[in-house]
């Protein structure tokens, strides 16, 4: 704040509304619509008020092309600093006892992050085996709109129509088929574990990069709740602020002999100035991650999301595979005869925000979807146990099937007294609910 008794000097949201009143309305009503909801978005989260100041400081200010002690910039000391700390912290978190791995901190985003791995690795036409995009891949795994699909060859992988599960001697087979120079795995809407030792065999026998796309359950890797796949990935990519509770932003992890080629397909070859204050708020989640509490967080988000499919399941809704693994559940709707987006739409205007999502097979166009996902990393975020998970897969169920709106009015008030108990971003005066 920028209080004369402070040693900061931050964000000031008086001079905001003085200066700027139509955003400063934007954030309060935000901040309204977060602590009256429920957030159930798999790949959403709440920061810290320790990362938010961080986001919020003068680091915005420099510019720091380069890396540390190689800047094109005078006057970079301090945001040196911030970029070796926040590395040093990942090694921390994420090399295997006795081994070494390279930290890039500086992509914008998780497509940027794996823009990079694919100019770090790949000239333009090479040939990528990835995850099909219907089946939970993400965009820049191969889709046509994306520069994945459109510069390179991707050749995409299913999952089996009778398990939903990854099908890995489909992957195998099409691996020796088409010989790709990169296997990239990784999902945004895949509820399981994700063999990577088959992966890396796979990769091995063909002679591919293998890169793992980490972004939706890398804070679960640093919580130690489920296996790493950096023993297993010549590059490991992800976003800073699902699970992993930062800022908004990308990430590289990668074997220490590819630190060159990923540093340069970064900057200069993809970006310029890095964001320094989103670098130090990624330093700052990263040792958020350090601390025990964050263990528990991260068994307690998996912990959430199967008590939520559990419960969701009773309510007539199909979770895709059986169940889940991880921090998000895919639910088929078929049963009840709603859309996901009939879903999303219901469910919104009684405060309870999900996503609509394609399932496996699905027979809906994208934009309608015949499923729903969720997630639990912002509800356990709030401090929400499993026995809350069944309030909320109850509300959620009496959201779906309300067409007419006519207990949107009850279910709202619900959620309201819900996440009065564990509030996000506490009101002055009150406990906040925020997990360590
Ligand atoms: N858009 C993100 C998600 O919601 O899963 C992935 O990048």
């Amino acid at each position: 704040m920028t209080s004369v008794d402070s040693p900061f000097w931050g964000p000031d949201f008086r001079e905001l509304q003085s200066t700027d009143p139509q955003i400063a309305e934007v954030l309060l009503g935000e901040l309204d619509r977060l602590r009256g909801g429920l957030q159930l978005i798999a790949s959403e989260n709440f920061t810290s008020p320790a990362v938010l100041a961080a986001l919020g400081s003068t680091l915005s200010n420099k510019y720091a092309e380069g890396y540390p002690g190689r800047r094109y910039y005078g006057g970079c000391q301090q945001v040196d600093r911030a970029e070796e700390i926040g590395q040093e912290r990942a090694r921390q978190l994420f090399a295997q006892p006795g081994t070494d791995i390279h930290v890039n901190l500086q992509p914008h985003s998780g497509a940027s992050a794996n823009l990079a791995a694919y100019a770090a690795l790949l000239k333009p036409g090479d040939t990528v085996l990835a995850m099909s995009l219907p089946h939970g891949g993400h965009l820049t795994h191969g889709a046509k709109v994306s520069f994945s699909g459109t510069w390179f060859q991707p050749v995409p992988y299913t999952v089996r129509r009778d398990t939903e599960l990854i099908d890995y001697d489909e992957v195998r087979d099409l691996a020796l088929t088409h010989r790709p120079t990169m296997i990239i795995t990784g999902a945004t809407a895949y509820p399981r574990l994700i063999d990577f030792a088959r992966f890396r065999e796979i990769a091995d026998e063909v002679g591919a990069w293998l890169v793992v796309d980490a972004a939706h359950f890398i804070g679960l890797v640093a919580g130690q709740a489920i296996p790493s796949p950096v023993p297993y990935a010549d590059v490991v990519t992800f976003t800073t602020h699902k699970v992993l509770r930062g800022p908004r932003g990308g990430m590289i992890v990668c074997k220490p002999e590819l630190a060159k080629r990923i540093d340069k397909a970064v900057f200069p070859f993809l970006q310029g100035g890095p964001l320094m204050h989103a670098v130090a708020a990624k330093a700052v989640a990263l040792q958020e991650c350090l601390q025990p509490a964050y263990r528990d967080y991260a068994r307690q988000v998996i912990a959430n999301a199967q008590a939520l499919a559990e419960a969701l399941a009773a309510e007539g809704m199909r979770p895709v595979s059986g169940g889940t693994d991880t921090h998000l559940a895919l639910l088929d709707l078929r049963e009840l005869g709603v859309t996901g987006s009939q879903a999303e739409t219901r469910c919104d205007r009684a405060r309870i925000t999900l996503n609509k999502n394609a399932i496996p097979y699905d027979p809906q166009p994208p934009m309608t979807a015949s499923g729903i996902r969720v997630g639990t990393p912002a509800v356990t975020t709030q401090g929400m146990t499993e026995g809350d998970m069944k309030e909320v897969a109850s509300l959620i169920g009496r959201a779906v099937r309300d067409a007419d709106g006519s207990a949107t009015n009850d279910v709202g008030t619900a959620v309201g007294a819900l996440v009065a108990r564990h509030p996000a971003y506490a009101r002055p005066g009150q406990a906040t609910g925020l997990r360590a």
